[in-house]
């Protein structure tokens, strides 16, 4: 069995959001064309409190883009963004959700951050998808959505430790790009973890040939 993950499609990763993807809508289209073509589509949500500790509007004197030390691990911070509850946490309008089975959030907890879809950035808490994965049987997992340097190469990297058979589409995803090379940086490090880049083209025709 196939699953494709979507990866926080909400509104604050995409233009004219609060933590907002350069490009991020361009993946829109490309992410409900290739929803029909998967017998099982999940997606996680990042959701976090307001009081959150990847907020640098949560610690004196920090701005985004510093780092800091939380609890004992390196933490980026960020604007605040996808508060639980708040428009910029819902997924995009634009995005098909009806296909949608089951919806993982993540960044709960304000003391760690979870860029990960299957655990939070320390691996202590999981979410949840890995054990609904297997239930249904999926063996291989297709990941889209943003951001490619972060959100997106997380869960790729722990979908593959875990054992999936593992594609990052990667016309269907974007990334922040603090700096300026983190995307491909990125790319590199998921292809050297053994998870295979592919394009939408390829999956598209990966589907016809199997319906001959
Ligand atoms: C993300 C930074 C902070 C992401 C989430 O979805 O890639 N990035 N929170
Ligand atoms: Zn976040």
């Amino acid at each position: 069995m196939r699953a494709l993950i979507l990866v926080d499609i909400q509104n604050d990763f995409l233009p004219g959001g609060a933590l907002e993807v350069p490009q991020g809508d361009k993946i829109l289209n490309v992410v409900n064309l290739l929803q029909p073509l998967f017998p099982l589509v999940v997606a996680t949500q990042d959701w976090h409190p307001a009081d959150h500790g990847s907020f640098a509007a949560n610690h004196a004197g920090k701005s985004p883009g510093e780092l800091i030390d939380l609890f004992g691990l390196t933490q980026v911070l960020w604007p605040v963004h996808c508060v639980q509850g708040s428009k910029g946490a819902e997924f995009s309008d634009q995005l098909h959700t009806s296909a949608i089975k089951k919806v993982f959030v993540k960044g709960t907890d304000s003391s760690i951050d979870s860029y990960s879809g299957f655990f939070d950035n320390g691996h202590r808490k999981a979410t949840g998808l890995e054990d609904y994965l297997r239930d249904q049987q999926v063996e291989e997992v297709y990941v889209v959505g943003l951001a490619a340097d972060y959100c997106v190469k997380f869960t790729a990297l722990d979908a593959k430790a875990s054992g999936f058979r593992t594609f990052v589409i990667e016309d269907a995803t974007r990334g922040v790009n603090l700096s300026q090379y983190d995307t491909r940086d990125a790319f590199f490090e998921m292809e050297a973890a053994g998870i295979h880049l592919i394009n939408s083209q390829d999956v598209i025709q990966m589907m016809e040939s199997q319906e001959e």
